[in-house]
């Protein structure tokens, strides 16, 4: 399938992050998006006339992005860097490194007024300390949803499938808020987009180990987009606050949210089950486009992630996708394994197309 890179995600290299409260190096790293291209490369989902192989993205511009994200919230995040400079810099730090939030509004203090401070603002506009903002935060973020875009257009054109090699990840980001490493919610701007281009029903398939808290809660009310996620149960993982089973929708949306929590260390076998359950949803409601949110730190070897998938698995996961006969669009989410990312990747892109999995 046709691969469509995001180029601009390089701008975007936090070297530390804050995980549970310490300052470690980060685990979202430009060298994951290198390691997808170097596994795709060559290979039959690198084989566009452009750019090594991918697709290079177009440009729609920041409208798509403000159908599901605040306006306040993207201005914010679009100029958060330079704000951050300039005060840096007038303490005499010309050289800040990232700017991390913290200090939030607890529940019953204010959200109506948004504060002059810089700080302040970050959390008003972020769920955790653990997603640096860097220099080119907005300008990788900003590419990705582009990329994302792109592919959805491929779609149009009558591919039926196109993969997005893109960083920072999406499904955190909310409509007002980002976290999680991600700042602008590429999915949930492509099913958007989707609806606006005249689809009536989109499905978005999430398998990232994480629930994607921010795609289930801007569609949680409706019943164009039918959202389900297979992920680490949020009583013990991130994001915690959001992600159980008995979140199944609201209004018009009621029963178009499908939460399949697993615990941590769940066997593979159960893990497919609940793909079974998801797939066997997606094919119920009857989607026009399938969008996948594909994070690969289901691996076994994912430092911050704890399901057992391996290789082969990632191949069959493929296999399965396909199987559900709707043209698919895939984006990267999370996967941390580094070195392993893109063998998984791959795998995922072989299986759908009907390849063998490869060797390593
Ligand atoms: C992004 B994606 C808490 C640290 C938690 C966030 C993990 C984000 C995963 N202080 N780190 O879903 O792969
Ligand atoms: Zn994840």
């Amino acid at each position: 399938m046709k691969t469509v890179f995001n180029a601009a995600h390089a701008a975007h290299a936090p070297t530390h992050e804050i995980f549970r409260g310490r300052l470690v190096p980060a685990f979202e790293t430009p060298a994951r998006a290198e390691f997808l291209v170097a596994a795709l490369q060559g290979t039959t989902h690198a084989a566009a006339s452009t750019h090594d192989g991918f697709v290079v993205p177009r440009d729609f511009g920041v409208a798509p992005l403000a159908r599901v994200h605040a306006g306040a919230y993207l201005q914010f995040i679009q100029g958060a860097w330079d704000e951050w400079a300039a005060e840096a810099a007038s303490a005499g730090n010309t050289d800040p490194g990232a700017a991390f939030p913290a200090v939030w509004p607890a529940p019953g203090m204010r959200r109506d007024v948004v504060p002059a401070n810089f700080a302040a603002r970050m959390g008003l506009y972020s769920m955790d300390s653990g997603t640096p903002l860097t220099a080119g935060s907005w300008a990788a973020a900003y590419g990705g949803a582009q990329a994302t875009l792109t592919g959805l257009a491929l779609l149009r054109e009558g591919e039926r499938s196109a993969y997005v090699l893109t960083r920072p990840p999406g499904h955190h980001a909310g409509v007002d808020f980002f976290g999680g490493y991600c700042f602008v919610n590429n999915v949930a701007v492509a099913a958007q987009a989707a609806l606006d281009a005249g689809a009536a029903k989109v499905a978005i398939l999430d398998v990232d180990y994480h629930h994607g808290n921010g795609t289930q809660a801007i569609f949680y009310d409706r019943a164009d987009v039918f959202f389900a996620s297979i992920h680490g149960d949020p009583r013990t993982e991130y994001p915690f606050y959001l992600g159980h089973a008995d979140e199944r929708g609201a209004g018009a949306g009621l029963g178009c949210n499908l939460n399949l929590p697993l615990a941590a260390g769940s066997p593979v076998s159960d893990w497919f089950a609940a793909l079974d359950t998801a797939l066997a949803a997606l094919r119920a409601y009857g989607p026009e486009v399938l969008i996948v949110s594909l994070g690969v730190d289901t691996y076994a070897g994912d430092p911050i992630s704890h399901f057992g998938l391996l290789r082969q698995h990632f191949h069959e996961l493929g296999q399965r996708l396909a199987a559900v006969g709707r043209p698919t669009l895939l984006v990267q989410e999370g996967g941390y394994a580094t070195a392993n990312v893109g063998l998984n990747v791959r795998a995922v892109l072989d299986g759908f197309d009907g390849l063998a999995l490869a060797p390593d």
